[in-house]
């Protein structure tokens, strides 16, 4: 490869948005106001990550959050980046954040026609120990186009317009959809640019990897333990690889990449599964879902669930199409649902 800063035709994460921009009829160009936001949010927070034992922004900040979790440093500044950089995208009139209890309304003077639902840092108790974290979001428009307010916010996932997360790992990558494939852009640290290196990402419809918190075991319900039993089992067919990181941006972008199933089931402790709806298991559900697989909380499409509170929590098997339908299709036979 060229040891050019920028390769001539590399294509940016802007670039691209403009030219997709560009096909569509009479289109604003705000999205690609919004998303150019998001961009400089998931850089500074990139930034941040990447020296945060340098400028001491491990460790707590001594404050705990709306899911009652100790809140830690980056958490803040990633928070307050996402909804000042959204504020003054002029694009947004209300966000829901995993850190705020409730809505947070953009002034009158600087509102715009999108909800935005984000975990500004998701994974966060991994920051100490350099495991990988990420960023999640997804854009909801409401069908009038009219400006939502807060008493839209629980729009279903089938008003989103575009969702993407930010993965913090080994390399910055954010992977995005517009409802028109998925693409992933690897962060040039040397220039600051999202540069276009994955174009229309595509799930394999089946893998061999199972992705799940085995120390639940004990608290899953049937079907759950039949399922993953399953998969260790070589009577029962290929056995499947486990890989578990406990940070869902990179378990589900390995998923995406290699294929398999990530699940979060319900758990005696957490009855509705522990991932919220809304900023958690929305976007990666709208995300997967154009890249050709599914995400179903084990009864209907997630992106068909009608949210009840801002913060609510579901089950989640995400993945594959075929190894997600294999555990919905167990789930069934044990509720005997039909
Ligand atoms: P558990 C991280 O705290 C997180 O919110 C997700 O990123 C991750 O998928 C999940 O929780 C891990 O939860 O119960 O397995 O530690």
């Amino acid at each position: 490869t060229s040891h050019q800063p920028l390769d001539a035709d590399s294509i940016t994460l802007i670039s691209f948005f403009l030219e997709h921009q560009k096909k569509i009829p009479n289109a604003t160009g705000e999205l690609t106001q919004l998303l150019t936001s998001i961009q400089t949010a998931a850089k500074t927070i990139s930034s941040a990550v990447r020296r945060a034992g340098i400028i001491k922004l491990f460790g707590t900040s001594g404050t705990t959050n709306v899911q009652g979790e100790e809140v830690k440093k980056l958490d803040v500044l990633a928070n307050e980046l996402f909804i000042n950089l959204l504020k003054s995208s002029y694009t947004v009139s209300i966000m829901v954040s995993e850190e705020n209890e409730t809505v947070i309304e953009v002034d009158k003077e600087r509102q715009g026609k999108y909800m935005v639902a984000f975990d500004p840092l998701d994974g966060s108790s991994n920051i100490d120990c350099l495991v990988s974290i990420g960023s999640i979001f997804a854009i909801f428009k409401k069908p009038d186009n009219s400006v939502p307010t807060v008493k839209d916010a629980l729009m279903s996932g089938r008003n989103v317009v575009a969702a993407g997360y930010v993965l913090y790992g080994s390399a910055t990558m954010m992977v995005i959809s517009t409802g028109d494939g998925v693409h992933g852009f690897m962060l040039d640290p040397t220039i600051g640019e999202f540069i276009l290196t994955e174009h229309n990402l595509k799930i394999p419809k089946r893998g061999n990897i199972y992705s799940i918190n085995e120390g639940y075991t004990h608290q899953w319900d049937e079907a759950i333990k039949e399922y993953v039993q399953n998969k260790k089992d070589p009577s029962k067919g290929k056995t499947y690889n486990a890989r578990y990181v406990g940070s869902m941006v990179a378990d589900i972008h390995r998923t995406i990449k290699y294929g398999g199933i990530f699940l979060y089931p319900a758990t005696t402790a957490s009855p509705k599964g522990k991932l919220r709806l809304l900023y958690e298991c929305v976007p990666m559900a709208y995300i997967v879902s154009n890249a050709g697989g599914s995400a179903s909380n084990g009864k209907i499409p997630i992106l068909d669930i009608q949210p009840t509170n801002i913060h609510e929590r579901t089950p989640i098997f995400l993945g594959s199409i075929e190894d997600v339908e294999e555990i919905v299709d167990i789930i069934k036979k044990q509720c005997n649902c039909s």
